[in-house]
């Protein structure tokens, strides 16, 4: 039975980078889920309503996952959906989740993530919405969707018991049928269409070994069935590879804090060839080969020179994209390949419009995010899949890849200092300090570094023309080093500004320094501009990667 809930707007549903993220007490107030989900149905609404159309729902299995997904089960009934289709157990991960969408032609999906952010019941919770092509809602739904949360009054919902989301199968709720559907086979069966799995095979048989952390996140189930059970790699080359609605206490985000563990493994005796890790929910990757650790820029760069090692992309890249923070690695790659390269906001919901037009392949981002034309989310499992093929082919450790790359194409030395947690007035004041600083750094030396541009990144989407403005403050000097600047769009605590560091190394003599003395006099000037000790009382950054 249908009924109609009173409710009334609640501030602060404004989603970020991805999604709306929040503690998950902030999600378990009264009608706090609810009032959400009737404005992501209020703002996507076709003119003619929902009936005979199909939503996908799933998450990464953390806290008030299951929860959530049976109340948007019966909010989706009462909408008229025709079916839902749902991961087993309320599991698939986000780049399976895009898979999903396309793969039936749904409608779109509700997905329940926080991602790389802590889980548990202390931790936090998240919802985005994936529009037909599995991607991620751009900027005017999302503000649509936001604009719906300040003037809601009522919503409407489907009173049935809930769905045993642990028997796949045929349910119903209300008229509505729910489909429970396994979280790993379609996703498995399109990385078998891009990937030569016979090939992959024989590499695990020759002895190649890996090491892959799934963090106790969603990535486990998918890491199993494709590295272990499809591709022979040993049992035990999937850790922590159970999820766990707390992540076991971990945070899944894959960085040198988090992934310390298979980092110290990497650099051990007994390191395998490979070592990889995804987070909460399976869209990020994070390499590091025997010795050698990649940085997410490079890997993406690494992964446009060698695509061809995969039979999806055989043929070559249309073009590539990188997020503007993203080092300048990839434009290396695109210009040797004579391809078009873009530059866009942080975020993969500005990828999508050029991924549908065809005008890009690859894209990726600094944060270990990675992917391609195949879905429209960045998908770790894929990435670990690509670097494979690579290696596969060409029988090359990393470290051999790295110094073979960085001699053609140049080193961009790279890194991210992250201030997390920091008191939001002092964030801001840290900002408009820099900002204030715009007019006047240009011509400037600072160290001795010419500084060549300041500016405010703002985008125009060559597809549909939006213009997306204050998208990271960059400062770039003669030479192409650069410092970009920008607070975080998905932390639930306080603030966290972001420092990225760049600097681009023709030289192959110097190509094998430490990364954070490479960048030592950068970062000293980065630190001077923006003053952060001085407004923050921050000595040094909460994370470096
Ligand atoms: C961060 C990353 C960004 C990524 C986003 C979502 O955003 O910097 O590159 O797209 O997380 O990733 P922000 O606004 O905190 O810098 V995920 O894996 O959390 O969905
Ligand atoms: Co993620």
């Amino acid at each position: 039975m249908k009924v109609k809930v009173n409710t009334s707007p609640i501030e602060g549903m404004k989603p970020g980078t991805s999604g709306l993220r929040k503690k998950v007490a902030v999600f378990q107030q009264p009608h706090y889920l609810a009032n959400f989900v009737a404005s992501i149905f209020a703002a996507v609404m076709p003119e003619n309503g929902f009936a005979g159309r199909v939503l996908v729902v799933g998450g990464d299995g953390r806290y008030f996952n299951l929860e959530a997904i049976q109340a948007v089960l019966k909010m989706a009934a009462a909408q008229g959906f025709a079916k839902v289709l749902v991961g087993q157990n309320g599991i698939l991960s986000t780049p399976a989740a895009s898979c999903v969408i396309r793969k039936y032609k749904a409608f779109g999906g509700i997905i329940l993530s926080a991602s790389h952010n802590s889980g548990g019941v202390d931790g936090d919770f998240g919802i985005k919405f994936n529009g037909d092509n599995g991607g991620p809602a751009p900027e005017k739904v999302t503000d649509a969707i936001y604009a719906h949360s300040t003037t809601i009054s009522s919503y409407d919902i489907v009173q049935a018991p809930d769905v045993d989301l642990s028997r796949i199968g045929l349910h119903v709720v209300g008229s509505m049928t729910v489909e429970v559907i396994d979280s790993v086979l379609d996703y498995q069966a399109l990385m078998q269409q891009l990937f030569d799995f016979d090939a992959l095979r024989a590499f695990f048989k020759d002895g190649f070994r890996m090491t892959f952390d799934a963090m106790h996140a969603v990535t486990g189930p998918y890491a199993h069935a494709i590295f272990e059970d499809a591709l022979g790699a040993p049992k035990g080359t999937v850790i922590n590879g159970t999820p766990a609605p707390d992540f076991n206490g971990h945070h899944p985000d894959p960085n040198l804090v988090h992934a310390k563990d298979l980092y110290d493994l990497m650099m051990s005796d007994h390191a395998p060839d490979f070592g990889a890790a995804s987070d909460g929910d399976g869209d990020r990757n994070l390499i590091i080969g025997r010795n050698m650790f990649v940085s997410p820029s490079d890997s993406l760069a690494v992964l446009a020179a060698n695509a061809t090692c995969a039979p999806a992309y055989a043929e070559g890249l249309a073009g590539v994209a990188r997020s503007m923070p993203t080092s300048g690695a990839v434009d290396a790659v695109a210009q040797a390949l004579g391809i078009e390269c873009f530059e866009t906001p942080t975020g993969w919901k500005f990828f999508g419009n050029l991924l549908d037009a065809g005008r890009i392949t690859l894209c990726g981002e600094e944060s270990a995010g990675t992917g391609s034309n195949h879905v429209r989310e960045k998908d770790g499992v894929w990435a670990v899949l690509l670097w494979l093929s690579i290696l596969a082919k060409r029988r090359m450790s990393v470290v051999d890849i790295m110094t073979e790359h960085w001699a053609k194409y140049g080193r961009h030395y790279y890194t991210r200092h992250d201030y997390e947690e920091v008191d939001i007035e002092a964030a801001n004041a840290v900002m408009n300090h820099i900002k204030s600083q715009l007019p006047t750094l240009v011509g400037q030396s600072l160290s001795g570094l010419t500084v060549m541009t300041a500016d405010d990144f703002s985008y125009h989407d060559p597809i549909d023309g939006s213009v997306s403005n204050h998208q990271g403050i960059r400062v770039v000097f003669e030479g192409g080093s650069r410092i970009v600047y920008r607070l975080s769009g998905t932390g639930t605590t306080g603030a966290t500004i972001r420092i990225y560091i760049e600097r681009y190394e023709a030289d192959s003599a110097c190509h094998q320094l430490d990364t954070q003395q490479a960048l030592a006099a950068l970062i000293a000037i980065a630190n001077d501009i923006a003053q952060i000790q001085a407004k923050t009382g921050r000595v040094q950054p909460t994370v470096i990667t």
